[in-house]
């Protein structure tokens, strides 16, 4: 039995997009996951810890038959094997791998609690999760594309091009 989930993927050292499709192409070649959807890539605010780099932000929808603590550990070894940096926190990070939702399960664990308990605050997950899947509910029986209404910095967020990277150099 497979399990339609969803993936947060963000970055904000390194050469973030560059890790966020190295994660995605690791992610399909896992025998038990298929990437169905990716959402373009966002340039994003720092939420949080303000005083650093802008984020790349994306979101993909998987087809999995892993449980969730497994799914759960495979993203932590994809972020170890592309070199996660996270001195801080709330700091900056070269991959970071969240599990939004999992089919419509409620997991609350010590160490993974789904669906993810900040997302619906966070422009930078909801409006590349509505880009994808705009019907799936979230919480409180509200969908993506009606979370995304509700946020003010929604706006903020915009679409990455390949060109930005050039443009930066
Ligand atoms: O929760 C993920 C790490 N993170 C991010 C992020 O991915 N994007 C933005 N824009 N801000 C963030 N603050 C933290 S912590």
């Amino acid at each position: 039995m497979t399990v339609r989930a969803f993936i947060g993927l963000g970055a904000n050292i390194g050469d973030p997009v560059t890790q966020l499709e190295e994660a995605l192409e690791l992610l399909d070649k896992h025998a038990d996951i298929d990437v169905v959807r990716v959402s373009s890539f966002y340039q994003t605010a720092p939420v949080g810890v303000l005083d650093q780099p802008d984020f790349t932000n994306a979101c993909c929808e998987i087809s999995t038959s892993l449980q969730p603590l497994d799914l759960l550990s495979f993203l932590q070894e994809v972020e170890q094997e592309l070199g996660r940096i996270r001195e801080k926190r709330w700091g900056p990070r070269t991959l970071d791998l969240d599990i939004l939702l999992f089919g419509e399960e409620n997991i609350k664990l010590e160490s993974l609690i789904v669906p993810h308990p900040r997302m619906h605050e966070r422009a930078f997950v909801i409006v590349p999760l509505a880009e994808i899947a705009p019907d799936i509910v979230v919480r409180d029986g509200k969908t993506a594309a009606e979370w995304k209404e509700t946020l003010p910095d929604a706006g903020d967020i915009t679409k990455r091009s390949p060109q930005d990277d050039i443009e930066n150099e």
